[in-house]
């Protein structure tokens, strides 16, 4: 039997895109396979878009202030917080840069769980720290930043680290150069306790997680990993130490 042309039966000559093929199951399948195509690279473009996103972690004691520091960057407000027993997440948008937020819990049984389980994803971390307590709190300030900065995973990915001396607004706040140099006294004792540690149980990684140089006092500017200080108050958005140190931090990762 003759078989008609496709376009025989359109006016003015204008192709249909169906008469192209010979029949319609032919057309479905093809337009089917295109909206597959299209939905799948939709997919995969957000995917990846969620992937690249910088991850900043909130780490550091309990009552540091990490929280409010969370809600004045994510939601620009304050709350009267209390102590969290799981990570808040938030995107922080500065100088059109997308950024994600995890605040983690400062409790001790909880810190280094959260910390582990966040740890792979983090492009930066800040380490909030109570600067009108720090000297009562040293050791333990110093113990729980040495965690971070012997992480094998941290070191690897050179992490960019910001040390936060938050509550500045309190009369007996000491400023991050302060607390840079006590930070940095306490750490000597706190790297020579940990490595006597792993000498003790024979530990072959012992020379791998000494901290910094073996062969003089520890020093911050000695590490793989960018160390920066910054002060802040998460509470006094017309003080002089708003988040603003900790923003431009941010953006520049
Ligand atoms: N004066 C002063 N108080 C602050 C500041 N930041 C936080 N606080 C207070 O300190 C307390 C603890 O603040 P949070 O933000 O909940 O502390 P956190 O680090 O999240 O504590 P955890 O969730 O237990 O790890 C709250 O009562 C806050 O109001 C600050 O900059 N200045
Ligand atoms: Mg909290």
């Amino acid at each position: 039997m003759d078989r008609k042309s496709p376009t025989k039966n359109v006016p003015d000559g204008k192709i249909r895109l169906s008469s192209l093929f010979s029949d319609h199951s032919e057309f479905i399948l093809i337009a089917t396979s295109l909206a597959v195509l299209f939905f799948t690279l939709v997919f995969l473009f957000f995917k990846f878009r969620k992937s690249s996103q910088k991850v900043v972690l909130l780490s550091g004691l309990s009552l540091s202030g990490k929280t409010l520091l969370f809600a004045r960057l994510v939601y620009s407000k304050y709350f009267e917080s209390c102590t969290s027993l799981k990570e808040n997440v938030g995107n922080f948008t500065y100088e059109k840069k997308n950024i994600k937020i995890v605040d983690l819990p400062g409790e001790d049984r909880l810190r280094n769980k959260f910390f582990d389980q966040y740890k792979s994803s983090a492009k930066g971390i800040v380490y909030v720290l109570d600067s009108s307590t720090v000297q009562k709190t040293l050791r333990d300030v110093a113990e729980s930043l040495y965690v971070i900065l012997a992480d094998p995973q941290v070191q690897s990915s050179r992490v960019n680290i910001l040390v936060c001396c938050n509550k500045q607004d309190q009369t007996l706040a000491k400023s991050s150069s302060v607390v840079k140099t006590l930070l940095q006294k306490e750490l000597n004792l706190v790297r020579r306790t940990k490595s006597n540690q792993l000498e003790d149980t024979n530990d072959v990684a012992a020379n791998q997680t000494f901290l910094g140089n073996p062969d003089k006092d520890f020093e911050f500017s000695d590490l793989y990993n960018q160390v920066s200080f910054c002060d802040t108050t998460g509470l006094d958005s017309a003080s002089e130490y708003d988040v603003e140190q900790l923003q431009d931090w941010m953006v520049t990762l």
